[in-house]
């Protein structure tokens, strides 16, 4: 039996085995995840994303404490663009440490950008599609940061929390335009310290003044590390999930998400493809020229756009690359 029928057995180690593929590019990656992919499941997507400490693996924890007293299998991709590190080393280990670690109902999971050629978001749609086809009901994705990578990656949620603490106010000012686009819910966390009403009042000013329809962002007051406000924020996660599947806005991001994450695996195997030294005859040589400094990147790539021969030994793909590593 292979590696995608365990894990859609519910092998766990199948699955953990299975995104060490993803990590590493593994030769036979396209073929397994096309045969993962032919068993879509049904997860609500969740991302999660904030400021640096601002208590997002703490809310996951909680969140997930509810998630399980509702029955629903969890799994958590706690993603960290800066670390080279993956495998739980850091990000996930305040949820791991939790009562979540023994239970099997909940998969949690680190992603660094070690060997992530085709990007850290390619490989972040990739598990999550891993952690559907095995039959997870909920998928939550966290982020650290605020910045354009954690907005990209967020682009694969269907519901997308922001959390603040009462001390980023400056983050909120410089992320202001990019902030209503993507965060459905916003959450104020550590609600416990000075100036969390401030914070609050700054947020519902920002959502007013957007004035987004047909979804107004939700906002919430939570202290994460008492489990205070949680159970509204997942009720507000499962509002949310509601109105996406009433109305067309959620088929809209799912058929958005469907073209990039093409996009991004055509691009990805391109890549790959060239990185690869098998490369053959005329490929070869105008990788060489591109390398050496002899031909500039964009004339090369016009090269390989006008040629038919170069595109098609570029396309030919026998599903048995060279290890690039
Ligand atoms: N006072 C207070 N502390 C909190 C609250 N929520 C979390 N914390 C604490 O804040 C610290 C950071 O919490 P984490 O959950 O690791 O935060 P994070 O956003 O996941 O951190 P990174 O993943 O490192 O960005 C921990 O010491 C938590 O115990 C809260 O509501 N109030
Ligand atoms: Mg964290």
């Amino acid at each position: 039996v292979d590696l995608v029928e365990r894990m859609l057995a519910g092998d766990v180690r199948a699955l953990a085995r299975l995104i060490t593929y993803i990590e590493s590019r593994h030769p036979e990656l396209p073929q397994l995840m096309e045969k993962a992919y032919s068993h879509g499941g049904e997860a609500h997507i969740i991302g999660i994303t904030g400021p640096p400490g601002a208590g997002k693996s703490t809310l996951v924890d909680k969140m997930t404490m509810h998630f399980r007293e509702q029955g629903k299998r969890v799994g958590i991709v706690a993603i960290d663009p800066s670390s080279p590190f993956s495998g739980g080393a850091l990000l996930g280990d305040r949820i791991r440490m939790s009562q979540h670690a023994s239970d099997d109902g909940v998969f949690i999971r680190s992603l660094g950008t070690r060997g992530s050629h085709g990007g850290l978001s390619l490989a972040t749609r990739e598990v999550v599609r891993l952690l559907n086809s095995a039959g997870f009901d909920i998928i939550v994705v966290e982020t650290v940061g605020v910045g354009q990578t954690e907005l990209d990656i967020m682009e694969l949620a269907d519901s997308t929390v922001v959390v603040f603490v009462p001390e980023s106010g400056d983050t909120v000012q410089t992320m202001k335009a990019g902030l209503t686009e993507i965060a459905d819910i916003f959450v104020v966390n550590k609600s416990d310290r000075e100036g969390a009403s401030i914070m609050y009042r700054e947020l519902q000013l920002m959502i007013e003044m957007a004035n987004a329809k047909p979804w107004t962002p939700r906002l919430l007051s939570t202290v994460a590390s008492k489990n205070e406000g949680v159970s509204d924020l997942v009720e507000a996660l499962a509002e949310h999930q509601s109105f996406l599947s009433e109305s067309d806005i959620g088929q809209k991001k799912r058929r958005a998400g469907n073209l990039v994450e093409f996009i991004e695996i055509l691009t990805g195997e391109i890549g790959d493809r060239i990185r690869d030294e098998s490369a053959q005859d005329g490929l070869a040589e105008l990788i060489e020229q591109v390398k050496s400094g002899k031909t500039n990147p964009y004339l090369a790539a016009l090269t390989v756009l006008r040629d038919p021969v170069l595109l098609r030994d570029l396309f030919a793909f026998d599903g048995k690359k060279k290890d690039s590593d």
